[in-house]
């Protein structure tokens, strides 16, 4: 029996563990990438585990998501970056330089590759055949320092591509249709491999869109093989050397194998507020539309952006409608500048915004209030957009350009406008100016709202405490650590803090913080599919920080899985699901004989308000079941 490419993978880096489906491995990671957002904490942590400088092929710092900067919090933290990229041997991508995924796309990412990036988007390099794993900061800290990254080997469900695209229809409706199939649950150490003929009609950023939104089902990876539309992309970018070619065996045997002709594919949207709510374009048609955005990580290509322009071209944007348009890369900016792609926009009354994360994670253009946004961005969950009352939906750039003119929903295909079929422009422009070199000599930066990665102590033999908080299905961590106004405290823990689930519950902080000054042990009660989104490692952190030692849930997502497993917080989950409706909020609650426990893997959790006892199994491997006992990874690894 032949192996899948990701297995192939897999099996040229393996560095411990057997390569067998379920089993615990540990795999040689050659790029990391970080972004602001998780890479101050990423590189404090570099710091702590007393890393002199990395050890890894290419290690690259990104600044995309806080370049609003209000306040200087934002600032000091791009002078810690630059700083300590040059001190470690980091490659520092400037802000406007463009969105991490982008950038490495363009000019980093290559086939056949390792890469751990803290960011769940990462696997967006999977449409060059990159190996692309997003991991919490310190997991991308240590594989920096060279440690190998432990995961569990995954099954590899197949995505058969047949057939082509018909005009106006995107590789936006594509992962839209996947995601319809497969939801944003049950799917944690997956990867879904994409195989069959309908691959090579696909360019290369629009394989990168699919392997994007992967990360809304929750798979470990998405991969593309790398082919003859490979090798064109890297000749254009000027990057040819690094190209190989890479597929499945032809027997290959896969877990899961699903069918999809391109052919069939309609404009589709993921209606609020999970990108999992798929319905078609045709049934919401007509709703009136107050804003729409094209850009993000997602959807900000050259292409992306030239079929919204064709679309806008003649056209203004409908009055009622704002509309606002992100260049993935300076590249991609430089690009529409020079064919008049930019000016077209312009023309419509587009407002132009800057090469970055911006609106998707809500640092700006937050809709009013019960307003309808169309975005072209992976994540429509409840408040991430600032506006909690405001109802996204994510779509393709042809659907957003279409109802941007009419200020209703509407479908591209009846535009009556024709749009380019060119998936790059005949002349690519790359201009590295913007990224820095390490020297390995600057002093390192430190602005006053950077702090130092709080430890936790090691685990206590029994827990008491409270359930703090019960939750319903699909939390994410933008529920649990809201982004927008409070990412500029991502390098100030306590402060922080003070934000954890202020979203659903605002007095939640003050209420753990209580808890924990008296000695409690806190308690996370959660349904299903815990943790979703992305891999911000501070929705470990903060609730550590806050006294929280266990997650109490039905079922956890992969990376804060193992957020929780490096920052010492045991994640439980229910024997018998039915078991979550017999813990009510702000039950007293004890876990006793822990070591015991650990041991065999079954936990008793006594509920003392109800006299119940919850059987429990930890959710770990044996790795991390050392690490939780220590109190985290910080108390673990010491060069
Ligand atoms: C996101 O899209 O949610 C983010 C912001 O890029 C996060 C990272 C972060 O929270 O800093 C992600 O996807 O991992
Ligand atoms: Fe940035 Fe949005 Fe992509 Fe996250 S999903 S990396 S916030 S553009």
């Amino acid at each position: 029996m032949g192996l899948t490419l990701a297995y192939k993978l897999l099996s040229e880096h393996l560095e411990k563990g057997e390569l067998r489906q379920g089993e615990s491995i540990s795999i040689r990671i050659d790029h990391t990438l970080t972004q602001d957002a998780t890479g101050t904490m990423a590189y404090l942590e570099f710091e702590a585990i007393g890393a002199d400088r990395v050890r890894n092929e290419l290690a690259l710092s990104y600044i995309d998501h806080n370049t609003i900067q209000i306040g200087f919090e934002n600032f000091d933290d791009h002078e810690y970056l630059r700083t300590v990229a040059d001190r470690k041997g980091i490659i520092y991508s400037r802000p406007g330089n463009g969105i991490c995924h982008q950038v490495n796309l363009e000019r980093f990412a290559l086939p056949g590759k390792t890469l751990l990036g803290s960011d769940s988007h990462t696997p967006t390099a999977g449409g060059i055949g990159s190996f692309a794993i997003g991991a919490g900061g310190l997991d991308v800290a240590l594989a920096m320092a060279g440690v190998p990254f432990q995961m569990v080997a995954p099954r590899v469900v197949n995505i058969r591509l047949s057939g082509s695209l018909r005009p106006f229809v995107s590789a936006k409706d594509v992962i839209l249709a996947v995601l319809a199939h497969f939801g944003t649950k049950g799917n944690v150490n997956t990867v879904f491999e994409y195989t069959g003929s309908g691959v090579g009609t696909l360019s290369v950023p629009e394989r990168a869109t699919i392997a994007n939104m992967g990360a809304e089902c929750g798979v470990t990876t998405s991969l593309f093989p790398s082919d003859d539309m490979t090798r064109q992309f890297l000749e254009m970018e000027g990057r040819g050397e690094g190209f190989r070619y890479l597929k499945a065996d032809d027997d290959a045997a896969y877990d899961d194998v699903w069918e999809l002709d391109l052919s069939s594919v309609e404009p589709l949207a993921a209606c609020p507020h999970s990108p999992g709510n798929v319905k078609s374009v045709r049934e919401l048609e007509g709703i009136a539309v107050n804003q729409v955005l094209i850009g993000s990580c997602t959807n900000s290509s050259y292409a992306d952006l030239r079929k919204a322009a064709d679309i806008l071209s003649g056209s203004h944007v409908h009055p009622d409608v704002e509309l606002g348009v992100a260049p993935g890369s300076r590249d991609v900016l430089m690009m529409i500048t020079e064919d008049g792609t930019l000016s077209k926009l312009i023309k419509a009354g587009a407002r132009i915004l800057e090469s970055a994360c911006g609106f998707c994670i809500g640092s700006h253009q937050s809709p009013g209030t019960e307003s309808v946004s169309l975005r072209t961005s992976n994540r429509n969950f409840y408040a991430r957009s600032g506006t909690a009352s405001a109802y996204v939906y994510l779509v393709s750039p042809e659907t957003a350009a279409a109802s941007a003119i009419t200020g209703v929903f509407s479908d591209p295909r009846k535009c009556g406008k024709a749009i380019s079929s060119a998936a790059m422009p005949e002349h690519i422009i790359h201009d590295d100016s913007m990224f820095i070199y390490p020297t390995f000599s600057a002093e390192i930066r430190r602005g006053p709202n950077i702090g130092q990665p709080p430890r936790n102590t090691a685990l206590p033999e029994s827990l008491h405490g409270h359930a703090l908080i019960k939750v319903e299905d699909r939390i994410t961590t933008d529920h649990i650590m809201p982004a927008g106004a409070r990412m500029k405290y991502r390098s100030n823990i306590p402060e922080y803090s003070k934000y954890v689930f202020e979203s659903i519950d605002p007095e939640f902080s003050s209420r753990a913080a209580e808890a924990r000054d008296k000695g409690e042990h806190g308690f996370i009660i959660a349904r299903q599919s815990y943790g979703q989104g992305s891999s911000r490692e501070h929705a470990a952190i903060c609730p550590m920080y806050l006294g929280i030692k266990a997650v109490v849930a039905v079922s956890i997502e992969r990376i804060h899985q193992a957020n929780l497993a490096n920052f010492g917080i045991l994640p439980l989950l229910f024997d018998n699901e039915d078991d979550y409706d017999r813990i009510g909020m702000g039950d007293e609650l004890e876990i006793l004989h822990v070591r015991d426990a650990m041991e065999s893997g079954a936990f008793i959790l006594h509920d003392i308000t109800t006299g119940d006892d919850i059987p429990l199994h930890i959710f770990a491997t044996e790795d991390q079941k050392k690490t939780i006992l220590l109190g985290g990874k910080l108390n673990e690894v010491a060069l």
